[in-house]
């Protein structure tokens, strides 16, 4: 990547980062850690991580250190005759219940996190994500028979703020502070929908409905990419989701009706389409 992009990368981040009113959830060069958190299961996710990460520090140092002092106490020089010992009871229960008190203190957090991240109890609206070779289908069953297409926009098409290789041409609007339930399947192989900031990457498998949820903290503009190696264009179908009031959402709604609502974008142009994401993927792996 040329210097001066990356720069202008950085700077977009920035920009992004800072605006009060919204934030852009997105992979950064040289990033260490997640994405900041936009979900309450992404919140959740991060605490448990953090947690985690303290523990096996922990046990990682204390680890190296008896090591250090078996290699130092104990070495043939200092140690020439070894001690006998095969058995020290005191030890042997300690060295056995300590790790299953860490266990225990990992599992309860961890269980709690898997089942607030499972099921949701009380869905306000549902998001139906269909998989493609290669791009996302996304339809809005609470909405009559909405749905449209969201694909890749090639290279040549990208327009400034907008990132390479993660921007679309329909982004899936969503509103905020709403339990949001997804739906997730495919047409031909298995994808996988995952948003990082949303603590969210769910497998979309033909014939199999599977389901999760998210419920989106702040507005913005959320990037994600399918994580199940899907096919050759595998790279070139990303997912943007973005979030705004409800007032906002109700807005789009209305003109979305206008122009997804079924019949009207799909079916006429469902060829013409299939043979565009053709070409916009074959044009971008030439880039590489
Ligand atoms: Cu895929």
């Amino acid at each position: 990547m040329p210097k001066i992009s990356k720069f202008k990368l950085l700077l977009l981040a920035l920009i992004f980062l800072n605006a009060p009113s919204a934030m852009a959830a997105f992979p950064l060069p040289w990033q260490l850690g997640f994405q900041e958190a936009a979900s309450p299961v992404m919140e959740y996710f991060a605490q448990l991580h953090n947690f985690l990460l303290v523990i096996i520090t922990v046990i990682s140092l204390f680890v190296l250190l008896l090591l250090v002092i078996v290699c130092i106490r104990f070495n043939e020089k200092r140690n020439p005759v070894p001690s006998t010992v095969t058995h020290n009871t005191k030890l042997e229960i300690i060295w056995t219940l300590l790790p299953v008190i860490i266990l225990i203190t990992i599992c309860v957090p961890s269980m709690k996190t898997l089942y607030f991240a499972g099921k949701l109890e009380q869905p306000e609206m549902t998001l139906k994500v269909v998989g493609h070779q290669w791009y996302w289908e996304y339809q809005y069953p609470d909405v009559g028979n909405m749905k449209f297409d969201s694909v890749i926009v090639k290279d040549a098409d990208i327009k400034p703020g907008q990132f390479r290789l993660l921007e679309v041409d329909n982004r899936v609007v969503v509103p905020v502070e709403t339990n949001i339930r997804v739906l997730v399947t495919a047409a031909d192989v298995i994808h996988s929908w995952a948003v990082p900031a949303f603590g969210v990457k769910k497998d979309a498998v033909p014939g199999r409905l599977n389901e999760t949820w998210f419920r989106v903290n702040k507005p913005g503009v959320y990037y994600g990419q399918c994580s199940e190696l899907c096919g050759v264009d595998h790279g070139f179908m990303p997912i943007v989701v973005e979030a705004v009031s409800k007032e906002n959402y109700a807005n789009w709604l209305e003109e979305a009706k206008k122009k997804f609502v079924l019949g009207v974008v799909h079916s006429p142009l469902l060829v013409s389409r299939e043979k565009k994401i053709r070409t916009t993927n074959s044009e971008q792996r030439a880039t590489f």
